[in-house]
This record gives C-alpha cells, sequence and structure tokens, in this order.
C-alpha cells in the first residue's frame, strides 16, 4: 500500500504521481523515493501510460531529502544509501514527465522537478539549491542539470548562496516553460500530458531520447543520433497511420508499433 503517494487516472493515458507528506513539506524520505521508483517502474512496463505527472501540494512541491534522515547516515551509511538507486530508477524512466510545481521545489525537490521533461509551475512557486545551507551541496543533479537549463553565472549564485529563485525568474532563465495561476498548474500539466499521450507512443519515446542526447553529447553525435532515430521510425506503422491520416484528413489514431 503507498503511504507517500496518491495516485490517479485523470486522462487516458495520463498517469498522475502526488507527493503526499503533508507534514514534512514533501520532503523525499527514503519511503517516498522508493515508492516514487517502484510507480515509474510499473509505469514504464504499462503500455496504457503515455505520460506521468508528478505534483506535490500548495504548499510545496517537495523541500528536499528528508534532513532528518539524512543526519543518521555517515558517509559509509551515505555510500551505501539505498535512495541513490532510487534516483537511478527516477532517472531511467523511458516516458515523459511533467512536474507540476507550487510551493517549495527546493534541494531534492528542485532535482526532482528538473527530473522531469517539462515543469510547469504556479506563480508562487520557489526554485532553490539550499544544500549549502547545511554545510552540504547538491547531490542528485543541482549542479549538472541546473546549471545546464539556466546557464552558469544564475546556477553558481543558487548553489554557492542556497538562495532560492521565483518562478519568474525560473521562466526567464528556462528552468520552466510556462508559470499558471497555483491552483490551474495541475490542470495544465495534466492537459499538456493529455496532448502527449495522444501521440504515436514510438515517436514520443525516440523524440524524447534525442532531447536527452542535445544535453550530455557534443552536436556532432547528437545529430547522428537524430537522424537515425527518424529513420528508425519510418519503418512504424503509426508513421503510416499518421501520414495517411493527414492526406485523408482525418485524425490519426496511434497504436504503439
Ligand atoms: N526534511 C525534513 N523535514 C522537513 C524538511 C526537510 N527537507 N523541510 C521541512 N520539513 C518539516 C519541518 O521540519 C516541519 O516539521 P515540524 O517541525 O512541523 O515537525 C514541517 O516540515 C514544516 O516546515 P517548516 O515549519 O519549516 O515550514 P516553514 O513554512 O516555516 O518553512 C521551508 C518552509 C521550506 C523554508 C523550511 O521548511 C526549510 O527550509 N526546509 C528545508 C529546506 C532544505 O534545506 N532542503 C534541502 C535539503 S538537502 C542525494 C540526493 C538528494 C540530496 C542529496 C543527495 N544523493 C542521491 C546522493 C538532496 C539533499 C537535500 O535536498
Amino acid at each position: 500500500m503507498l503511504t507517500t503517494l496518491k495516485i490517479t487516472t485523470p486522462m487516458e493515458g495520463v498517469l498522475c504521481i502526488t507527493l503526499n507528506r503533508p507534514e514534512a513539506l514533501n520532503a523525499l524520505n527514503t519511503q517516498l523515493l522508493s515508492e516514487l521508483a517502484d510507480s515509474l517502474n510499473d509505469a514504464d512496463r504499462n503500455d496504457k501510460v503515455r505520460a506521468v505527472v508528478i505534483t506535490g501540494s500548495a504548499k510545496a512541491f517537495a523541500a528536499g531529502a528528508d534532513i532528518n534522515e539524512m543526519a543518521e547516515r555517515d558517509l559509509v551509511g551515505m555510500l551505501e544509501d539505498p535512495r541513490q538507486h532510487h534516483w537511478a530508477t527516477i532517472m531511467r524512466f523511458r516516458k515523459p514527465i511533467i512536474a507540476a510545481v507550487n510551493g517549495y521545489a527546493l534541494g531534492g525537490g528542485c532535482e526532482l522537478a528538473m527530473h522531469a521533461d517539462i515543469i510547469i509551475a504556479g506563480e508562487n512557486a520557489l526554485f532553490g539549491q539550499p544544500e549549502i545551507n547545511l554545510g552540504i551541496m547538491p547531490g542528485a543533479g543541482g549542479t549538472q542539470r541546473l546549471l545546464r537549463a539556466v546557464g552558469k553565472s544564475l546556477a553558481t549564485q543558487m548553489v554557492l548562496t542556497g538562495e532560492p529563485i521565483s518562478a519568474h525568474r525560473a521562466l526567464k532563465a528556462g528552468l520552466i516553460s510556462e508559470i499558471t495561476q497555483p491552483e490551474l498548474t495541475l490542470e495544465r500539466a495534466i492537459d499538456i500530458a493529455t496532448r502527449i499521450a495522444s501521440k504515436a507512443p514510438l515517436a514520443v519515446r525516440l523524440a524524447r531520447e534525442s532531447l536527452h542526447k542535445a544535453m550530455d553529447t557534443d552536436l556532432a553525435t547528437g545529430l547522428r543520433f537524430e537522424r537515425h532515430a527518424f529513420t528508425l521510425l519510418a519503418g512504424t506503422a503509426d508513421r503510416n497511420e499518421g501520414i495517411r491520416a493527414f492526406q485523408e484528413k482525418r485524425l490519426a489514431t496511434f497504436k504503439g508499433h
């Protein structure tokens, strides 16, 4: 039974995962990360799930790793920390994730949002990497993904001062793609997920993989991957259906093969 998450299917093809530890502002303890990793593993294997929305509460998407739990681990404990495996599972997830962020997205919370493919935020959202205030530093992508998203100067300022940025600053910097009124953030994220869920799954998967390549390879390698992926899709039934539907002036029905 899930104790730290709520899972719903608001629209066909869309799974919505709500982080649910209100007493700790959704701090990411081992239990929550384990349930999140297991849920994503299930969603990866389930053909009916085409996109996932991850959200929190009005006050907090997630206020970071659970500091009380972290306090119990020394160096050896950190090296053997099961949470790193859960983070790795989240990173390996193969379908699009949209993060719907309201309130605090701090430390591991900001890092979890950055694991998403798209971040939508309410205008009250705050993104930050405050680990430096605890005498530590980000450990789940907060120096690497943040720098790639917002550039060197702002990432360095955020990581070394620990001071968060507003949703508007995050939008300007490219960390998020849209700002909504807080009460509409989840609805908007589900709307985007539903649109993605209606597309050809293999095209979505390869396009997403190709976008990821842009983050971690040089341009020539990325372009080569894109060309191969594009060519591969020529062998799919959904590609034929998509083109035929355009020519016949009707909506395409994609089957995922
Ligand atoms: N952990 C545990 N409990 C937390 C928490 C957290 N991160 N954040 C908040 N809480 C708890 C508070 O202790 C409080 O509990 P009670 O005292 O009521 O029992 C309750 O949530 C409500 O919080 P506040 O009373 O503090 O609420 P406020 O509105 O006054 O303040 C706040 C909200 C978000 C500004 C404040 O709670 C805060 O500063 N929280 C800590 C934020 C933070 O420093 N986050 C970074 C944590 S370090 C790694 C992966 C990830 C990480 C590291 C390694 N590997 C894979 C290697 C990540 C590290 C981190 O995220």
